[in-house]
């Protein structure tokens, strides 16, 4: 099983993640995951953070002459800004100082429900954490998870759908030239048409001290059928990617395939049908069953079908605003309506690649419970052998 802990403040020294359960002998590089790292950082409509930090990876164990050797990896990004915090975010309780508590809690964050739980009157012991900084940590770990399912031909990308109610088509071309189209763009999306419109309604939300949310979808090529699995609750792979999809900052909703549409259509034109291939046989993973359509989004009965896996999130707009929304002060009990914190206007390309991460991870995850060994090798072997069983079947 992979698994993984984070840790770190935005405003700390650094961020890091353990990831425990890669099995040895899987090609590790930085400069993989710093291309991630840097992804992430990009996308119109970002904030001045993102001129101060260049999120590169440190790797401080579990890899050795550029492989993995099964040990637990721990994965450091350190934040540039810490340079301007180091006696507000010091650990040492001669730095303490009251004078600088943040006593405003901001609609929409964790910053209220996080002080009134854990028995805080500053909310900066709050937001430290719940800051979507974090999610630098998780799209490291993605890459690694990432750099697994490479070497079993899966592939994870995506692209930005809608932006502040703009929807940026997707043409009908390959799921990998979508990807690549939305690689060359500053939203991450494939419809040069709308990116003008798009960035203007950012840049009106920005001069507005106003702030926009989006849709993405994220795609998996290359799955076999069946991982994930029918017979629990909380082995069935939509909940699991669900989950993951839900954990990342700001993520309101999650679809699988064509989600909330299905609700919508009769059964016949909802499920996909199912048609034989042979043609198929040999290339890729999933044998020679395919799927006419693929509505169901590569999952039924939470398991992976063979088809590509196609899921959607919405992201809310981030909920720092310079325009004011109405709070209470938490010490003084006494209304206010301005607040300001540095803030993006528009994140929603940097969700993407952060859902590409965590849904890495959860089919690494998946992957590995079906074939797992503890090298590579063992992996290949088990792998190779159910491929075998798919085209008897
Ligand atoms: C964030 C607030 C901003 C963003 C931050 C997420 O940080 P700051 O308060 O330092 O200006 O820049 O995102 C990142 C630092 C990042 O790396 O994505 C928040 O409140 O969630």
């Amino acid at each position: 099983m992979l698994r993984y802990l984070t840790a770190g403040e935005s405003h700390g020294p650094q961020l890091t993640a353990i990831v425990e359960g890669m099995p040895a002998g899987v090609p590790i590089s930085a400069s993989a995951i710093n291309r991630e790292l840097s992804r992430r950082q990009q996308g119109y409509g970002r904030g001045g953070r993102m001129k101060i930090e260049k999120d590169t990876v440190e790797l401080l164990s579990g890899v050795r002459w550029g492989e993995t050797i099964g040990s637990p990896l721990t994965l450091v990004v350190m934040n540039r800004d810490w340079e301007n915090w180091h006696e507000r975010m010091s650990p040492l309780p001669e730095h303490r100082d009251d004078s600088i508590a943040v006593t405003r809690p901001r609609p929409g964050h964790a910053d209220l429900s996080g002080a009134l739980k854990y028995g805080h009157d500053d909310v900066r012991n709050v937001l430290e954490r719940s800051s979507a900084r974090e999610t630098a940590a998780r799209v490291a770990v993605g890459a690694v998870a990432k750099a697994l399912l490479g070497e079993f031909g899966i592939r994870v990308g995506g692209y930005v759908a809608e932006i502040g109610g703009i929807a940026a088509a997707a043409p009908d071309l390959p799921l990998e030239e979508l990807w690549r189209l939305a690689e060359g763009s500053e939203l991450f999306c494939c419809d040069r048409s709308v990116e003008a419109r798009i960035k203007g309604a950012i840049d009106a939300a920005k001069a507005e001290g106003d702030t926009l949310g989006g849709v993405f979808e994220v795609q998996v090529l290359g799955t076999p059928p069946g991982l994930g699995s029918y017979v629990h609750w909380d082995r069935k792979l939509d909940a699991r990617l669900a989950m993951a999809l839900m954990s990342i900052q700001a993520i309101k909703g999650v679809e699988v395939g064509i989600g909330f549409a299905s609700a919508r259509r009769p059964g016949s034109l909802v499920h996909d049908e199912i048609i034989r291939d042979e043609a198929r046989l040999g290339q890729g993973a999933a044998g020679a069953y395919c799927r006419a359509t693929n509505n169901a989004g590569g999952i039924e009965g939470g398991m992976s079908n063979g088809e590509p896996i196609v899921l959607r999130a919405a992201m809310k707009p981030i909920p720092t605003l310079y325009k004011p929304l109405r709070s209470v002060d938490i010490r003084s009990h006494e209304p206010f309506e301005a607040t300001v914190e540095r803030s993006d206007t528009c994140a929603v390309p940097a969700a993407l690649v952060v859902a590409e991460a965590v849904v890495a991870v959860e089919i690494a995850n998946a992957f590995l419970e079906k074939f797992g060994g503890d090298s590579l090798g063992e992996i290949r072997r088990n792998y190779a052998g159910y491929l075998e069983e798919l085209r008897r079947a």
